[in-house]
């Protein structure tokens, strides 16, 4: 997979890609990762990116000129499975979107800064629009590496134990069970015994189980998709 990200602030985004899983994926050839910033397609000396918006309200807009000459320069080289902008007013991000985003080959990602970009952009170029919940980030950015990571986990390959993707709390759309290691007892607290019991019938009912009691008592509304 490809993935191209228009930014300007790559600075913000490098780290996390730069560690663990995701950074093993980018040595093992499984993602390459591109910044490209705006600044570079300006015509004016103070690269200038950004503008205030027509109707007066407050805050800056990023201008649709350098954008517009970033995403042509990138769509002449290839095409783009999707275009999406990440936006407070775009779908909220479900591990059913990642999972079929993580069947791609090449994504571009839009990180919007200030007040977010010119509508025409959004109507010209994007063909999808992503949140990562009800809140507001200071822009796009942040999302971006949420939704990098979340879809680059899931490229086969990329996690070792190919059944530990599939276990996630959401993969089945339930929450994930409780989870133990060494020691047996710890401050006075033990693992359940049949973890210990080496029946997997039995361990995979008692997961099932938690799982759903967790689901039930902590996100209600995702019983109501599951069946
Ligand atoms: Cl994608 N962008 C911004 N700026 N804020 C957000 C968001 C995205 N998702 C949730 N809040």
């Amino acid at each position: 997979m490809r993935i191209d990200i228009i930014t300007i602030l790559p600075e913000l985004m490098k780290s996390p890609f730069e560690a663990s899983i995701i950074k093993r994926a980018q040595e093992k050839n499984q993602v390459e990762i591109h910044f490209h910033t705006p600044r570079d397609f300006t015509n004016n000396v103070h690269k200038t990116i950004d503008d205030k918006p027509y109707g007066g309200m407050a805050g800056m807009v990023m201008m649709p000129e350098p954008l517009s000459l970033l995403i042509e320069s990138l769509l002449e080289k290839r095409s783009y499975d999707k275009i999406i902008y990440l936006t407070p007013d775009g779908e909220p991000l479900k591990q059913k979107r990642a999972n079929s985003l993580s069947l791609c080959q090449n994504l571009m990602l839009i990180c919007g800064h200030y007040k977010g970009i010119d509508q025409r952009i959004r109507d010209l170029y994007v063909n999808l629009e992503i949140s990562i919940g009800d809140y507001v980030l200071t822009g796009g950015e942040l999302a971006a590496c949420v939704l990098v990571d979340t879809i680059v986990r899931l490229i086969p390959g990329v996690i070792g134990n190919e059944t530990s993707a599939l276990t996630d709390s959401f993969q089945d759309g339930l929450l994930a069970p409780p989870i133990y290691t060494r020691p047996e007892v710890f401050k006075g607290l033990e693992v359940p015994k049949v973890l210990l019991s080496g029946n997997f019938e039995k361990i995979e009912a008692w997961n099932f189980q938690m799982s759903q009691q967790r689901t039930q008592e902590r996100r209600p509304d995702l019983l109501d998709e599951f069946d």
